[in-house]
Parts: structure tokens; sequence; C-alpha cells
């Protein structure tokens, strides 16, 4: 990330936070320590003026009339395992989302019981680093229904979401801390524009993280994993865009 976009981020970042109270909670304060990341100067800045100052603050939302007629799908427009494809024959009613790691109550779940928790609609701008941007709407269940349905243990500091598609083998995965995880826009989206997910953004589900750049947002997610650390993942860095080295794994915006 150039240290011009890093400055831009921050500088977006107090002005967030200027308008937003100071939100405390235990759970995501926990969270505020990541030593163990590897992360640059820039983006150990933006990270921290983001979670002191505007933990909470929402990504803006926009109105049905300002949907982009157009929204480009990206990266991966699916994902050619065989397990894959049968689930896309079978419409994903054979699907389930795996959900472990260090939970409580593990658990797998259908579309079906995705689609039974209360929903979250929202109309927001995608920004991908490549340098586009559109606007589209999302409707899914929010994170934290999830993640209280299989209760995380005290050691989990991040959520790991493993994709079904790769790149020449490796596979594609991201992850959030919590302050992201239990954010009230984080969603895992079963619908986009007043329709099913297509397959070119993500069916059956995607993660829409409304506050970070465009490869953040998971798509094609088969399994989401809580960690205490991100170093046993791919190369460690938490993400398959940034194992390979181009872009941060914080990428708050
Ligand atoms: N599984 C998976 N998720 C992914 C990608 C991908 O290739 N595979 N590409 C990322 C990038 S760089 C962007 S910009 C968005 C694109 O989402 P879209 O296809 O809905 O536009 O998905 C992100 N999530
Ligand atoms: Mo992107």
């Amino acid at each position: 990330m150039s240290s011009r976009l890093s400055r831009r981020r921050i500088l977006r970042g107090l002005a967030f936070g200027a308008s937003t109270a100071l939100l405390g909670c235990d759970r995501v304060g926990r969270n505020l320590s990541f030593r163990e990341l590897v992360l640059t100067s820039g983006e150990r800045l933006a990270y921290r003026l983001h979670r002191l100052i505007g933990s909470n603050a929402l990504a803006r939302e926009y109105e049905p009339s300002q949907l982009s007629p157009i929204f480009r799908a990206n990266g991966n427009t699916t994902a050619r395992s065989t397990d894959y494809q049968a689930h896309v024959s079978e419409g994903f009613s054979n699907w389930r989302l795996r959900v472990d790691g260090l939970v409580k109550q593990p658990g797998d779940f259908s579309l079906a019981e995705l689609r039974s928790y209360p929903a979250r609609t929202q109309i927001t701008r995608h920004d991908c680093v490549e340098g586009w941007s559109a606007i589209g709407k999302w409707t899914g269940i929010p994170l934290a229904l999830l993640l209280d349905e299989v209760q995380l243990n005290d050691e989990a500091r991040y959520i790991v979401f493993h994709c079904a598609d790769d790149f020449q083998g490796k596979p594609y995965y991201e992850s959030i801390d919590l302050v992201a995880a239990f954010h009230p826009q984080t969603i895992l989206a079963y619908g986009m524009n007043d329709g099913d997910l297509p397959t070119a953004h993500g069916a059956p589900i995607r993660l829409r993280v409304e506050r970070q750049l465009g490869y953040k947002q998971a798509k094609f997610v088969m399994r989401i994993e809580a960690v205490a650390s991100l170093s046993d993942i791919g190369k460690g860095r938490g993400g398959y865009w940034e194992d390979v080295g181009f872009y941060e794994w914080y990428a708050g915006i």
C-alpha cells in the first residue's frame, strides 16, 4: 500500500472517529493486541487509529436509486473443484457451511438454516484495489449471530474464511479480527440486488465486511474457522493476496 493511500485512510479514519463516540466492548477490546501480525508502519497506524476511534463506525449506505447498473465480477468467478461444481448443479441443497476452530459448539449450517436467522440488507460501495468501485445491495446473516451460535472460546482472535476456489492450487482465504467480525454491517451474504447471490459473486455465500477493500470480501465461503493466530494458515499473513505479498492484511477504508 502506498504511503499516500495509507495517509488518506488515516485521515478518513480520523473523520470517522470525530463523529463517533468511543464504544467499549470487552470481547473486541482484547483484539487491540496485534503484535503477532507483521504490519507495515502505515498499516499499523491506520489499524490502530481505526480500532481506537472508529471501531463501530458504519460504512456509508446508499439509496436503491444509486445501485450500479453493472456490478462486475472480479477475481475467480467460480471454483473449479468437483465438490463445488456438484453443489452448483444441486442448487447448494447439500451444501453446508462448516464453522469450527476455537468455538464451543462447532456446526454445519445449511443455506436454509442461514436464511432462517434475522437477515440484514445493506446497499454499500465495493472498492477494489485495482481501481474500480460498484454499489450493490447485499442480504445475509450478520456474522455476529453465527458466532454467537457457535460461541467463541476466549483464545479466539481472528475469523478465517476458507473458500472453494484457488489460484494455481493455492486456496483463496481471508481473515478479519473480532472488531470487524462483530461489526453490525459484517454479514455472510446469500443475496445480491434482491436475488440469490450469483455464482460469479461467490455463491452460495460471500463475506461482506464493509469498511475494508474488495479482496477481503471472500467469495465461495465453505468453512469459517476461529483461530488465535494466523501464523499456521497459508504463509501466515492472513489471506491469499497477503501471502502473495500484493496487499496488506488490514484493508480499512
Ligand atoms: N474466493 C474469492 N474471493 C474473492 C476473490 C477471489 O478471487 N476468490 N476476489 C476478491 C476481489 S480482489 C474482489 S475485488 C472481490 C470481487 O467481488 P465480485 O466478484 O462480487 O465483484 O472479491 C474478492 N473475493
Ligand atoms: Mo479486488
